[in-house]
């Protein structure tokens, strides 16, 4: 794998799906289960699969994302690893931010030339998952693929938020449809396995996650030039222009977490008491930045369901079903539900400004708060007596210093929620 694979992460477009969690940081920097950032999903699980070599195709170089790779993901110069960032850039070929996933290949692709590698993989950075990607390789070199899709059978009502693939029964792909109308779903169906059968799960659903030979890879850029996007255009087009693609299909939890309300139902599902997405493997490491920051100090609060990173300082009443990130601080009498505190980049100190009508150092959630179904973004300051109980009852919008998706309420990064608010 080493030395035959590179690996490429599409960092996002636009990132408007997961906004306002993008609005001061590109995609891959969103943090995740309290202590990770979603572009460690897929790095952890190449890093695992023994790929070393790894390009995140973003459109903003944010400052985040620069100092969380360069941080964690520093190879020593003896081995031949690497995780670069390429951000959309103007070259004498093109002026334009990435308009696609295949445009930002198509734009990055001369960066990969100098490391020798066979095959090429095009992972998204917006999913929560863990995959030897070896196992999907054998298969791809076994069928002598140009491309291999990684695929997972979905139900029915899933089956229109993906690419359904249509397949033989070697697993050849010979049918391809993005993101199909649940009218005309009937035609869709595949020959998945008995045990998904009798689940209704007929339908194989791309998880868009792709590895093309390299050569392949190369020749469809080229062929198919105008074309932005591997879903909507490439493979379509390939397809019919019979190339040999074939379908991976994959057993194991996976989920999108591209939107607001995947994003917090997967982040809260990681405090099951036994959570499909296993964070506590002896082999399977999920890799981040090591901060080296001190246990956490609980006084008095009642948890239950809940993950709470390291550096923090809680004395809450009770935290249910919640996940808390590193260097929350939560005072006395507070109760969360159902809610991720996403934590703080660092330790409040004397040297601060002060909270000046409170007069007290800022810290993450002040005393005898409510907070449920709710997303506190990174270095936020919610004084006492705050309620913020999200819900269908919310209209969906931006409001003054929060926002409103799918009824969960999202406080920004850096947001300051005075004394008694109520929302
Ligand atoms: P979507 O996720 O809807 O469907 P898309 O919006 O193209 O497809 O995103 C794929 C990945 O590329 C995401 O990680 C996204 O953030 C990233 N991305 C999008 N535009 C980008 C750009 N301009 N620059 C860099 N990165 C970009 C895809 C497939 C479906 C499949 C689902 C599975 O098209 O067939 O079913 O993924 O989630
Ligand atoms: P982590 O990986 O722990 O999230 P980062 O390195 O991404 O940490 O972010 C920490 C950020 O917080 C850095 O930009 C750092 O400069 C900033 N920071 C640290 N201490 C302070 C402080 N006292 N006031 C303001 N910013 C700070």
């Amino acid at each position: 794998m080493r030395n035959k694979a590179i690996a490429v992460i599409l960092g996002g477009g636009q990132g408007t799906r997961l906004f306002p969690l993008t609005k001061l940081r590109s995609k891959p920097a969103v943090p995740i289960a309290g202590k990770y950032r979603l572009v460690d999903i897929p790095i952890s699980n190449c890093l695992n699969s023994d790929i070393r070599r790894i390009y995140v195709l973003t459109q903003f170089n944010s400052a985040s994302l620069n100092r969380h790779i360069k941080n964690t993901y520093n190879f020593d110069v003896f081995s031949s690893g690497f995780v670069d960032i390429l951000a959309a850039e103007q070259t004498p070929q093109s002026d334009t931010w990435y308009q696609g996933t295949a445009d930002a290949v198509r734009q990055s692709i001369h960066h990969m030339e100098n490391h020798p590698h066979e095959h090429v993989f095009v992972l998204s950075g917006d999913q929560l998952y863990q995959m030897d990607y070896r196992k999907m390789m054998a298969k791809h070199e076994a069928s002598n693929a140009d491309l291999t899709v990684a695929t997972i059978p979905v139900v029915a009502k899933h089956a229109p938020q993906f690419g359904i693939m249509k397949t033989n029964n070697s697993g050849v792909i010979e049918g391809f449809t993005e993101k199909p109308d649940p009218a005309e779903l009937d035609q869709w169906k595949s020959d998945t396995q008995e045990r998904f059968q009798k689940d209704g799960r007929v339908y194989l659903a791309s998880m868009g996650i792709y590895i093309f030979q390299k050569e392949v890879l190369t020749q469809m850029l080229d062929q198919y030039a105008d074309s932005t996007d591997f879903g909507k255009e490439i493979i379509p087009s390939a397809i019919a222009d019979d190339f040999n693609i074939h379908s991976y299909e994959f057993d194991g939890y996976w989920r999108d977490i591209g939107t607001v309300k995947s994003f917090f139902e997967a982040n809260l599902a990681l405090t099951d008491d036994l959570p499909k997405f296993n964070l506590y493997d002896n082999d399977d490491f999920i890799y981040t930045h090591a901060r080296m920051l001190p246990a956490s100090k609980l006084s008095g609060t009642t948890f239950a369901n809940s993950i709470l990173a390291e550096g923090c300082i809680i004395e809450a009443n009770k935290i249910e079903h919640s996940v808390v990130g590193i260097r929350s601080r939560i005072g006395q009498g507070t109760t969360i539900e159902d809610a991720i505190i996403m934590g703080n980049d660092f330790f409040p100190s004397d040297e601060m400004p002060q909270d000046t009508k409170a007069a007290k150092p800022q810290v993450s959630i002040g005393e005898r708060c409510f907070i449920s179904n709710a997303i506190i973004d990174k270095n936020c300051i919610i004084g006492d007596d705050v309620r913020i109980i999200g819900g269908d009852h919310l209209e969906d919008g931006e409001y003054e210093n929060y926002h409103v998706v799918d009824g969960i309420v999202i406080v920004p990064k850096n947001s300051v929620i005075e004394d008694g608010t109520e929302i």
